[in-house]
């Protein structure tokens, strides 16, 4: 199973016999209230570092979020969208919960977008696939619907099913263009949590052998120590056959857990990414 994107120049492959595709996700306002405040004001030059910081971190794709309190969130994330692939060719993963941004944002951008995201919801369904149809794009399936955030893998696996059947017989998606967001949640919250979501991604796995996406940096919510519960999170994911994640590409632990569990998994053959990485940090 092989989900394509594409920047206008770049293609980048997410695959379970891939190595392990990083989203950063820096370039997002939530939780960061001067950059909040800067693109409020139209200046977006804390886009261009962060995008240029996570492109040279390693990162694969990088995901775009214009979630700024009382703003028009479509002309923000289409300005985002256009200034970041005027500073990469990394492709982009367009994340909104608006459904007119993420239309806004499709029309922008130049090559083969992900769409973050769709839920199981048949309204949210009925608005976004059409979208992603008509773009050609990829999406984030999230596995929750109307009734909130199941707490069981097999409530997760069936909202998944739900969105595969609709996605790919109402409107012709091909099944390799959709993503699943099995859903991570803080574990300081929740001590189940996190064994909740790994049942989750070896049951898409195992029923589907879909590509998985979800936001790594949820998990670490709260708690001190952030990267290292990242980095034992990701490794874990990964071995439970997650293929992606949003998360922290700046967070050094994160990226090396990463291309750590390529090499563990069979996935870096001689570990030849892994012994060039190091050699690149050697300088
Ligand atoms: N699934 C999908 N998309 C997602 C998420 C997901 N998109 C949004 C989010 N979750 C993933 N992105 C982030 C971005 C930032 C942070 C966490 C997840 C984050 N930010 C710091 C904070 O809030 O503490 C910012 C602080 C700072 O750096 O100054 O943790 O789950 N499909």
């Amino acid at each position: 199973m092989h989900t394509v994107l594409r920047s206008r120049t770049r293609e980048v492959v997410i695959g379970p016999d891939r190595p392990f595709c990083v989203i950063g996700e820096r370039v997002n306002p939530t939780g960061r209230a001067k950059f909040a405040e800067a693109l409020r004001a139209g200046d977006l030059s804390q886009v261009i570092v962060d995008v240029r910081r996570q492109a040279e971190a390693g990162a694969h794709v990088l995901d775009v979020n214009a979630g700024v309190p009382l703003t028009d969130e479509a002309e923000l994330l289409t300005s985002m969208i256009k200034i970041t692939q005027e500073n990469t060719d990394l492709p982009l993963c367009i994340d909104s919960s608006v459904v007119e941004a993420l239309a806004a944002g499709l029309a922008v951008y130049q090559g083969k977008a992900l769409v973050n995201s769709v839920t199981g919801e048949d309204d949210r369904l009925a608005e976004i696939l059409p979208l992603v149809k008509r773009h050609g794009a990829a999406v984030i399936a999230l596995a929750n619907d109307e009734t909130g955030i199941p707490e069981t893998a097999e409530q997760r696996l069936e909202i998944t099913g739900k969105i595969v059947r609709v996605a790919t017989e109402e409107y012709g998606i091909p099944i390799e263009d959709i993503v699943v967001d099995p859903l991570a949640m803080a574990v300081g919250a929740d001590t189940d949590a996190v064994n909740v979501t790994l049942e989750t991604i070896r049951a898409i796995r195992d029923a589907y052998g879909l590509n998985m996406c979800l936001g790594a940096s949820n998990v670490s919510f709260g708690l001190p120590d952030r990267h290292a519960l990242g980095s034992a999170f990701l490794a874990m994911a990964a071995a439970a056959g997650l293929t992606s994640a949003i998360m922290n590409a700046l967070a050094p632990e994160c990226v090396t857990a990463a291309r750590a569990s390529d090499l563990l998994l069979g996935k870096d053959p001689w570990g030849s990414n892994w012994i060039s990485a190091y050699r690149a940090r050697q300088g």
